[in-house]
C-alpha cells in the first residue's frame, strides 16, 4: 500500500450525436472528457499539505459494460494504491459499484469513494447498500477531498462534507464549506492539464436558476461566477496549447446581464477569440436589446436552445416557461443576422407530450430549418432520462414514468406515452435523421429501433 491515488472517471461513449458507431470505439463524446477528476486533482492541496500522489483515469464507457474491462482493473490494483475515487454519473455508476466490488475482493484495504452526481443525492442509501463503498463526497468535491487527504483519511468526524461508513453505522457530516469558483485551482492553468480533445470545457460559472424538473444539474442552487481574469488566462491558455474550439459549460450564460458581459469581457481580453470557436447555452426569452449590445462584436458559432416541445402545457409541467413563438423565432432572426449560429435541442417523453405533440414540435423544427437555415446548424434530440435527485424523480409516481434502472435512467413508458408510442417516436425521429441533413439523434434511439446492439 501506498500513497497513490488514483481517480477513475468514464466518458459515455455510446452517446453519439448522427455520428456512426462502432463498438469498442470512441464517438461524438471523444470530445468531451471528465473535468471534475482533473479539478480534484488541481485542487488537492487546497485545505492544506499531503503527500498523496493522484493518477487520472477516463476512460470510454457504455452502459451495456457490467464493469471496467479486467486490464484497466489489475492496471489500477497492481500498483496497489492507497485510494480509488470515482466519479459517478448516471451512465457509470453500476460499472463503478461492480469494479469497486472487484477492487474490493483483491484488496480490501483499498479506500474506495465516490463523488459526482449519481451518489449525491442519497449517499446514505447507497452505503447501506453497497458495502464495497466506504466514503461518498455528495455535491461539488474540491474542498472536501482536499480535506480528507489533509486528515490522512482519518478523524473523519473532522472532515466537513463526507459521509462514511463507521462499523455499522453510516455517518454523515454536514456543513460544507461553500466553493469559491475564484479560490479554487484551474486544472489548466495550475496543473497544465491537456486532456485529449479537441474542445476544451470551460467553467465560467456553478448553478443555475432555473429549475427545470428533468435536470439534476445544480444540486447546489447558488450562482457563483468565475472572475472574467481567470476566464481570459484560460482562454490564452486553450489557445497556446492548440485547443481551437471551447465549450463554457455554464447552465446559459445569459441568465443575467451581469454573468454575460463577464463573460464577453473575458474573451475579449483574450485577443485571441476570432482564433476560436465558442459553444454556449443561452436562454432565448432572455435576450432582449441590451444582450444583443453586448454580445455584438462576439460570434458563436454555437448557441445551443433547449426548446425541449412547443407544446406549453409539457414545458410547464417540466419546470419550464410556456412557448413563445414569437419571442423564440426573433432571438433566432436577430443572433443569425449577426453571425451566430444556431443549435436547438428537444427532448422526447416530457409529461403530457404525446406522439401527435411531439409530431407537431418536429414539424415545426423542420419549418425553422426551411425558414432559417442559414442560422441553424442542426437540431438534436434527446431521450427524457428520469435522473435521480431530480423533481421528476419525485414525482414519477404522478406521471407513471417507468424508466430504465441500469445505466442512463431512460424512460420507457409513462401515463402520456406506451413503450409502442415510444418506439413509434423512435422510428419517426430515426427516419428525419435519415432524410434531413441538420437533424441528429442520440445513440439511444438507435438503440431503442434495435439498430446497433
Ligand atoms: C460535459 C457534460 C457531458 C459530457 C460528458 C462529460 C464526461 N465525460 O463526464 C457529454 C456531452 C458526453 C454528456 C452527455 C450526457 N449527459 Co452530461 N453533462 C455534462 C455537464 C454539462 C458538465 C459536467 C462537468 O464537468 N461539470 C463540472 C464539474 C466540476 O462538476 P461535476 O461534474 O458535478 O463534478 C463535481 C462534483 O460532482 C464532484 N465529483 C465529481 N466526480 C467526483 C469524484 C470524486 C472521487 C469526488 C470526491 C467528487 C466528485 O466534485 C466535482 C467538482 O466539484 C453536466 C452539467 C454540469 N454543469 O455539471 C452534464 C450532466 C453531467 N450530464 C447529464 C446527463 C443526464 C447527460 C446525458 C444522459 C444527457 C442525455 N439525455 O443525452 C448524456 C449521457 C448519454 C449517455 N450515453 O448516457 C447529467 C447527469 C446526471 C447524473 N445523475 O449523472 C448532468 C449533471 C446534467 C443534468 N442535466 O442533470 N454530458
Ligand atoms: S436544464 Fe438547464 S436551465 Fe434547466 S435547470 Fe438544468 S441547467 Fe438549469
Amino acid at each position: 500500500m501506498n500513497n497513490l491515488i488514483f481517480l477513475v472517471a468514464g466518458t459515455p461513449a455510446e452517446h453519439s450525436l448522427g455520428t456512426e458507431y462502432i463498438d469498442n470505439k470512441r464517438d461524438f463524446s471523444t470530445k468531451s472528457y471528465n473535468y471534475a477528476i482533473a479539478s480534484l486533482k488541481a485542487n488537492r492541496y487546497i485545505v492544506g499539505d499531503n503527500n498523496y500522489n493522484i493518477d487520472l483515469v477516463d476512460i470510454p464507457v457504455s452502459r451495456r459494460m457490467n464493469s471496467l474491462p479486467k486490464k484497466i482493473i489489475s492496471e489500477i490494483t497492481e500498483k496497489n494504491p492507497y485510494a480509488v475515487g470515482f466519479s459517478t454519473y448516471c451512465w457509470d455508476l453500476h460499472i463503478f459499484l461492480k469494479t469497486a466490488y472487484i477492487i474490493k475482493e483483491y484488496n480490501s484495504e483499498i479506500k474506495i469513494i465516490m463523488g459526482g452526481p449519481s451518489v449525491s443525492f442519497y449517499p446514505e442509501e447507497i452505503l447501506n447498500k453497497y458495502p464495497q463503498v466506504d466514503i461518498i463526497i455528495p455535491g461539488e468535491g474540491e474542498y472536501v477531498f482536499s480535506d480528507l487527504l489533509y486528515h490522512k483519511f482519518k478523524n473523519l468526524d473532522e472532515v466537513a462534507g463526507v459521509v462514511y461508513r463507521r462499523k455499522d453505522n453510516i455517518c454523515s457530516n454536514k456543513n460544507v464549506k461553500q466553493i469559491d469558483l475564484n479560490r479554487i485551482y484551474s486544472p489548466y492553468l495550475s496543473d497544465n492539464f491537456r486532456p485529449k480533445s479537441d474542445t476544451l470545457m470551460i467553467e465560467p460559472s456553478r448553478g443555475c436558476i432555473y429549475r427545470c424538473k428533468f435536470c439534476s444539474w445544480s444540486k447546489n442552487k447558488k450562482l457563483m461566477f468565475k472572475s472574467s481574469k481567470i476566464l481570459t488566462d484560460e482562454l490564452i491558455w486553450a489557445y497556446k496549447n492548440g485547443y481551437r474550439f471551447i465549450n463554457l459549460s455554464d447552465t446559459s450564460i445569459n441568465m443575467t446581464e451581469e454573468q454575460l458581459s463577464t463573460i464577453i469581457r473575458a474573451i475579449k481580453d483574450s485577443s485571441v477569440s476570432d482564433k476560436l470557436s465558442f459553444s454556449v447555452f443561452m436562454k432565448y426569452d432572455k435576450i432582449n436589446e441590451a444582450q444583443l449590445k453586448i454580445i455584438e462584436d462576439i460570434r458563436f458559432d454555437e448557441i445551443i436552445f433547449g426548446l425541449e416541445s412547443i407544446n406549453s402545457e409539457a414545458l410547464l409541467a417540466s419546470g419550464k416557461p410556456p412557448f413563445n413563438k414569437e419571442k423564440f423565432e426573433t432571438a433566432i432572426k436577430k443572433l443569425g443576422e449577426r453571425g451566430n449560429k444556431i443549435t436547438l435541442s428537444i427532448m422526447i417523453g416530457l409529461p403530457y407530450d404525446t406522439f401527435n405533440s411531439i409530431q407537431k414540435t418536429i414539424r415545426y423544427t423542420e419549418y425553422l430549418l426551411e425558414r432559417y437555415n442559414r442560422y441553424i446548424n442542426f437540431v438534436c434530440s434527446f431521450w427524457l432520462a428520469v435522473l435521480p435527485g431530480t423533481r421528476f424523480e419525485r414525482e414519477k409516481n404522478i406521471h407513471k414514468f417507468k424508466f430504465l434502472q441500469r445505466g442512463t435512467p431512460y424512460l420507457i413508458e409513462s401515463k402520456y406515452m406506451t413503450p409502442k408510442d415510444l418506439l413509434k417516436t423512435a422510428e419517426l425521429i430515426y427516419k428525419e435523421t435519415q432524410t434531413n441533413t441538420k437533424f441528429f439523434c442520440e445513440e439511444y434511439f438507435l438503440e431503442v429501433l434495435g439498430q446497433r446492439i
